[in-house]
């Protein structure tokens, strides 16, 4: 097993891999086969050759092995037959999963956690990027170094198992520990610095392009901004948060934000070490969901963006479902089916420029019906409380008598009842 490691090493070929997953009641086949696509374009991604890929049908996974006992040696055989370096299991398995199956292949075992943090970990840029990647990586690790002690106990013998590993495994641990807590404290100092930005960029309406990785989010804010953002067929091109200035038309300007794309079992420690980001962006005017209109499985994509969203803040937002990739739909019925299945939906080319007119106007309704402009008339006498209307919307022209301070004011309709109640009391 080493032998062949090292050999691979030397070789300049990618590593060789066979992918895992299971069906039952709870995913049908077809599910699961398409699932498996999804693991391969993320393998794919992550650099590594596909071989082959195994889907067992169980009611339930396995507590010690995930896949059943016969279906392991099969794997076992193939995986020696094929050449296989690595195994990729689509689900997060345990770490006492991981090192019984390790154990009965030969082969190392990953899950579908451990390649997309990889993936991340590839892509990450900027320093912020790499300090949440890392979070993450090392939040997945702890519960793992078990792993590493057990390989350490059986290389150092069975007699004293428990001494020299132990003490490792208790060093390694609180290295980890530490370096979590100087992660989180980086974190919390550049949290800090884009607050601070945030404040300085005004109070322009601000939209935000959230939706399935691979969907066409960079492509269209490319299309929409000319920046230039990274564009690639391949899964999590984007980890940073890109911001633009979008005029819509001669007078209105929005912000826009381009961000990391979601998928299917996102790795819990990832969406923790994110959730700063991505709350961010979900605090935004408007969200434009971008959806990959020529997937077979949309509709799962569309539910798992919805409730990533909805679990990542509990406001409840504006969104607009745009289905991006028109020009690639070659029946025209297909269209006429979303259209009937999304009435809201509107179908766009970002990469053609197709329909991106259309979606600026649809943002200025939006703009319209969000804002009102109102002109208020505060009386002196009745107490100074023109400071109250300044948290509340952006005031635009503002003038005196000698009775009256004369405001107006444009405000989100958020603040309409606020800003009432306060016209009538000053008044
Ligand atoms: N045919 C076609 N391809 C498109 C269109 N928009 C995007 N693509 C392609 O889809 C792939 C993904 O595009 P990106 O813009 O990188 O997608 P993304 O949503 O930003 O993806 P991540 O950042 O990886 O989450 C690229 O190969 C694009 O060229 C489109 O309108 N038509
Ligand atoms: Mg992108």
């Amino acid at each position: 097993m080493i032998e062949k490691k090292k050999i691979n090493q030397f070789e300049d070929r990618a590593e060789r891999v066979l992918l895992v997953g299971i069906s039952g009641p709870q995913i049908n086949r077809w599910d699961a086969e398409d699932h498996l696509r999804e693991l391969q374009a993320l393998a794919e991604t992550a650099g590594t050759e596909v071989i082959e890929t195994v889907i067992q049908e169980r009611d339930k996974p396995d507590a010690a092995t995930f896949i059943g006992k016969g279906k392991v040696e099969e794997v076992r055989l193939l995986a020696e037959e094929l050449e296989i370096d690595s195994i990729i299991f689509d689900d997060e398995l345990s770490p006492a999963q991981v090192r019984n199956l390790q154990t009965a292949i030969d082969t190392k075992v990953i899950d579908r956690s451990a390649l997309i943090l990889d993936i991340f970990a590839s892509h990450a840029q900027s320093m912020e990027a790499k300090t949440q990647v890392e979070l993450a990586q090392l939040n997945y690790l702890l519960p793992r170094l078990t792993r590493q002690w057990s390989h350490l106990s059986r290389q150092v013998g069975g007699v004293f198992t428990k001494g020299p590993g132990e003490t490792q495994l208790e060093t390694d641990r609180r290295l980890v520990r530490t370096r979590i807590a100087s992660l989180k404290h980086k974190l919390e100092k550049i949290d800090q610095q884009r607050i601070t930005q945030r404040q300085q960029r005004g109070d322009l309406f601000r939209a935000a392009l959230i939706g399935y990785t691979n969907a066409g989010k960079s492509t269209l804010m490319k299309a929409l901004t000319k920046a230039d953002v990274l564009i690639e067929d391949k899964l999590f091109a984007t980890l940073d948060t890109t911001v633009r200035r979008l005029q819509l038309n001669t007078e209105q300007a929005i912000l826009i934000s381009d961000t990391v794309g979601f998928i299917r079992k996102l790795p819990h420690h990832l969406i923790a070490s994110f959730r700063t980001t991505l709350a961010e962006t979900l605090e935004a005017d408007l969200l434009i969901h971008v959806v990959d209109s020529t997937h077979p499985h949309l509709a799962e994509h569309i539910h798992v963006v919805s409730d990533l969203v909805s679990s990542l803040s509990t406001e409840t937002f504006r969104a607009m479902l745009v289905f991006n990739k028109i020009d690639m739909l070659k029946d025209k019925h297909t269209v006429e089916l979303l259209h009937a299945e999304y009435p809201h939906a509107q179908f766009i080319s970002a990469q053609r420029n197709v329909g991106l007119a259309q979606l600026k106007q649809n943002i200025i309704e939006i703009i319209d019906q969000s804002y009102r402009i109102r002109e208020i008339r505060l009386k002196f006498s009745k107490g100074a409380a023109e400071h109250l209307f300044y948290n509340l919307g952006q005031v635009l022209e503002r003038h005196f008598d000698e009775e009256y301070c004369y405001l107006k004011i444009k405000f989100a309709l958020a603040n309409q009842a606020k800003i009432e109640e306060l016209a009538a009391r000053y008044a």
